[in-house]
């Protein structure tokens, strides 16, 4: 059966997630697959899965918790987090989730950020495991009267008769708060409803024609970003389309993991951002890429941050000794405030990136096709078609429509667009407006297919001339020593313009000789004069919980004289 671009037929009556998890009970056949820290892989049906967080959802009202109050979620494992997950949008409330935390070095901002999260979400409940309990005691008083519940001790507990019901849910209700990643400012909780979920979903399954029977997910992404918990956990839930998850440490430690997973499971679709892809080509030699049999797949989607030509088009050329297929990898483009999914390419479809003159782009936010013969040109990778029952315009500063071609901000409009953010009121206003979401990027359309050249707010303009950051971040990285990923441009004031400053982790080599290599590339090739380049130490730039450039935060941290210069690692 294919999925139209509404939710299945069978689901007709379903309004909200949680009489999903209802309807999917009567159903064992199929479910998903945890593969465990050591390798061990966990099968649980969809009854399975429906009965225990069903059972868990009362649990959490057990505790004191009520419809509508926030529930934490640190839960580093994925069947565990999975289930509470559901269980408290079974009950009515609503879980925020949030990273665990990621490595030593990095501990202090991830409990800023994290006391962040827990007071805009007035969280009533954190719930962790016990062995990060004491890590984690920072934590315990970020909210006045926030209980801290240790799962293993609250979900062990058998449930006695007279334990609460859950109230009524309400297609319009919050089903759960998706921190944005904080890229651009500090994290803001956005409010994801019933409807929302249930639209953004069924419009995924239609552009990605997710056929039950025939189709199946391996994700290694974090569940606690949004691409990860509604693009493989919620949308395969409705769909009931069976999905492998790994790790997404397995896969940060050895990324060949990802698709020898996808190879052994036989998946049809999966998905990563851009440094994914980058990281599964680097790790994968040519003689494990034969052991491989990727013809399997249908759909490598990329999307979360900006794609780069030359990243999918290696992917492509260096798995298709596995067997994949021309045309399977899928940009796409999205955001939380808009539950997930803008806008996918065509399946497959090889990618054709669109090359524009690079004078008009720069000095008039133009996107005009370069002629064979023009010599300076930039090119973007399409972010496809918007998904069905939506729609993207492109309006410029005060909110007028732009014909094709012409640069601005993206605007979404449509039944995935969420409620806006939790207690912000001004910032929903801002971006949640009645002619639909300002995405804060900026891009362009051409026959329908919508182009995103870089955020808004990260935009380099120096001397009247409009440049991406990502641009000159990967010409940057071209430089041996840096990797794509770890370079940050932004502006600083200067005496007569703004200027350009590059902050980049030093991977290996003589520090002055990099820096000097990296501000003739940019000027030679982006013709952009570059006023420093700071080399830090390796894990120095601030990331994303999903793994972005800060670049306001690394602005923040160089305006301060917070970076630490750094020496190449000994290993590298
Ligand atoms: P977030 C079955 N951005 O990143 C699985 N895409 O949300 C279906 N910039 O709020 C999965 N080019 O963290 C469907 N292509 O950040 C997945 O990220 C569809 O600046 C893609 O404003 C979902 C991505 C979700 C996500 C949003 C910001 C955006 C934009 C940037 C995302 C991008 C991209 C350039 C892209």
């Amino acid at each position: 059966m294919v999925f139209p671009q509404s939710p299945p037929r069978e689901r007709a009556t379903a309004s909200t997630f949680a009489e999903i998890l209802a309807e999917n009970l009567g159903h064992p056949d199929g479910g998903c697959t945890f593969v465990q820290e050591d390798g061990h892989e966990h099968f649980v049906s969809w009854s399975e899965l429906s009965r225990e967080a069903l059972r868990r959802g009362r649990q959490l009202l057990r505790s004191g918790l009520r419809k509508g109050d926030r529930v934490a979620l640190v839960v580093p494992g994925q069947q565990e987090f999975v289930l509470a997950f559901l269980g408290a949008v079974s009950a009515g409330v609503v879980p925020v989730p949030m990273s665990p935390p990621m490595g030593l070095g990095k501990f202090e901002a991830y409990c800023e950020d994290a006391v962040h999260i827990l007071r805009a979400a007035g969280a009533r409940a954190l719930l962790m495991p016990r062995n990060l309990a004491g890590l984690l005691n920072p934590l315990r008083h970020a909210v006045d009267g926030m209980q801290v519940l240790d799962p293993e001790e609250l979900f062990a507990e058998p449930l006695p008769g007279n334990a609460p019901q859950p109230e009524e849910i309400l297609p319009e209700d919050v089903m759960f708060l998706q921190f944005t990643s904080g890229s651009t400012a500090a994290p803001k909780g956005v409010r994801v409803t019933h409807a929302s979920v249930l639209a953004n979903c069924a419009a995924i399954i239609g552009a990605l024609r997710l056929e039950r029977g025939r189709d199946r997910g391996v994700s290694w992404l974090p569940m606690y970003h949004d691409m990860g918990l509604v693009g493989f956990v919620l949308a395969p839930l409705l769909a009931r389309c069976p999905v492998t998850f790994l790790p997404t440490l397995r896969f940060a430690l050895s990324p060949r993991l990802w698709l020898e997973t996808v190879s052994r499971h036989r998946a049809t679709v999966t998905f990563a951002p851009n440094f994914g892809l980058a990281l599964a080509v680097k790790h994968t030699p040519a003689d494990e890429v034969r052991r491989l049999d990727l013809s399997c797949l249908r759909v490598v989607g990329c999307g979360a941050e900006p794609n780069h030509p030359e990243t999918l088009r290696s992917f492509a050329t260096h798995f298709a000794a596995a067997g994949l297929r021309p045309g399977t990898v899928v940009p796409c483009y999205g955001m939380a405030e808009a539950t997930l999914a803008i806008s996918f390419g065509e399946i497959g479809v090889p990618l054709e990136p669109d090359v524009i003159q690079k004078e008009p782009y720069h000095a008039r936010s133009l996107a005009r096709p370069a002629s064979a013969a023009a010599e300076e040109q930039v090119a973007f990778v399409p972010c496809g078609r918007p998904v069905a029952g939506h729609r993207v315009l492109v309006v410029d500063d005060d909110g007028n429509p732009l014909p094709e071609r012409h640069i601005g901000e993206v605007v979404f409009q449509g039944p995935s667009v969420a409620a806006g953010y939790h207690g912000d009121a001004e910032a929903t206003r801002r971006s949640f407006t009645p002619r639909g979401l300002r995405t804060g990027d900026c891009g362009y359309l051409a026959d329908g297919i919508l182009y995103v050249t870089g955020r808004k707010k990260d935009l380099l303009i120096v001397n009247g001339r409009n440049h991406d950051p990502q641009t000159v971040e990967w010409t940057a990285a071209e430089v041996p020593g840096l990797r794509k990923g770890n370079v940050v441009a932004f502006t600083r004031p200067g005496r007569a313009t703004e200027e350009v400053v590059i902050v980049a982790e030093l991977r290996s080599g003589d520090a002055a000789a990099v820096a000097r290599r990296v501000r003739s590339r940019i000027q030679t090739k982006l013709s952009l004069p570059v006023a420093e380049v700071l080399l830090v130490a390796p894990g120095e730039l601030p990331k994303t919980s999903s793994g972005k450039v800060r670049r306001s935060k690394t602005r923040q941290h160089y305006l301060r004289g917070v970076l630490h210069r750094g020496a190449p690692s000994p290993t590298s």
